[in-house]
């Protein structure tokens, strides 16, 4: 999609901090960090959300689930604890129109979630 952010980061035409990236996914730290581990995972295909999810697409959102855990496992975060997060539409706020899980980790987070 021409004019989305993350299409953009995912093709390098717009800078950001990559963690990992392979033919399925980008890996990067959030803009707007929320806690010490904020790392977005997206898909490298345009999926605007989890709404847009097709048949098909299940082994996709288990290697985001498990590079989640990979990665907060690489910082040391599986002992403590850390969330994958997954906004979808308004009431959510859900501001970036591509499908994204955020990592978060490193203080204690709050339940229920504001
Ligand atoms: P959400 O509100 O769930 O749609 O989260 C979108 C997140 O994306 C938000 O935490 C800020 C982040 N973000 C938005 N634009 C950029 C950008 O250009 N670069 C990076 N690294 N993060 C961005």
């Amino acid at each position: 999609m021409e004019d989305c952010i993350f299409c953009k980061i995912a093709h390098g035409q717009v800078e950001s901090q990559i963690v990992y990236q392979d033919e399925h996914l980008v890996a990067f730290d959030d803009i707007n960090p929320q806690a010490p581990m904020h790392v977005l995972i997206i898909p490298r295909v345009h999926i605007s959300s989890l709404l847009e999810l097709g048949d098909g697409d299940e082994e996709l959102v288990g290697r985001a689930h498990r590079l989640a855990a990979r990665i907060a496992r690489e910082r040391g975060y599986d002992r403590r604890g850390f969330r994958v997060v997954a906004n979808c539409g308004q009431d959510a706020g859900q501001s970036v129109p591509h499908l994204h899980f955020h990592v978060i980790g490193g203080r204690a987070l709050q339940w229920p979630p504001g």
